[in-house]
């Protein structure tokens, strides 16, 4: 399967409040959405498993890559697309060792120097930011701006991805830094019309 980093959607089941977390990742999978991240912070092993297994096939049914948040062991047992790891995470390098090459495997980058040590460490692609403050990660440091983020674009050849605080108001700023997407959860997950908020990204991006 071809890798289209364009619209990358990262769950939330928090913002959805009591809407249903498929019914939503559907409607925005029929916006446009190309890759999806199953991120769960509090679930048991048990429910991201099964979440992840779910996920993984109506996902499939839009020829659209899951890759689960943090946990290897999820990824391996789900046989997800692939496994995104943070700086607190599993070493990129243990990630790949065990995920093996078959697999896309993404970092998360705030640095140049980090981002270096991505790519040199078996990462397929990198998930660049808080490009933009956000309210949707609590630890997500402080912001690396437009121009953090092209200097991470600049420094590596494997894909990346801006994430952090971003929508329709500044995602043309995002692709105009070269990279290859734009990574979002409130954007999409914290509206009404999930399948609108995806089109309408989608959309933007495209325009130029
Ligand atoms: N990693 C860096 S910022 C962030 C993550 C998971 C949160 C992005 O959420 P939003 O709502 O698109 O700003
Ligand atoms: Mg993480």
């Amino acid at each position: 399967m071809a890798v289209d980093y364009t619209l990358y959607l990262v769950t939330d089941r928090g913002i959805l409040g009591d809407r249903d977390l498929f019914t939503a990742v559907e409607e925005a999978l029929k916006g446009g959405v190309t890759m999806l991240q199953l991120r769960e912070k509090t679930a048991s092993s048990r429910d991201f498993y099964q979440l992840a297994v779910r996920m993984k096939e109506l996902a499939a049914a839009y020829q659209v890559p899951l890759i689960i948040d943090d946990r290897l062991d999820i990824a391996l047992a789900a046989d997800a697309g692939g496994l995104h790891v943070g700086q607190d995470d599993l070493p990129v390098a243990v990630a790949r060792r065990i995920l093996g090459p078959g697999k896309i495997l993404g970092y998360s980058v705030s640095t140049v120097e980090e981002a270096i040590y991505g790519e040199q460490n078996g990462a397929d692609y990198l998930g660049a930011g808080p490009v933009y403050a956000t309210g949707s990660k609590a630890d997500a440091g402080s912001p690396i701006g437009i121009d953090g983020l092209r200097q991470i674009k600049q420094s590596v050849a494997i894909p990346v991805v801006g994430i952090g605080g971003l929508g329709e108001a500044n995602i043309l700023d995002v692709k105009r830094t070269g990279v290859d997407g734009a990574s979002v959860i409130s954007a999409i997950m914290g509206s009404r019309d999930l399948k609108r908020a995806a089109g309408a990204l989608i959309a933007a991006w495209r325009q130029s």
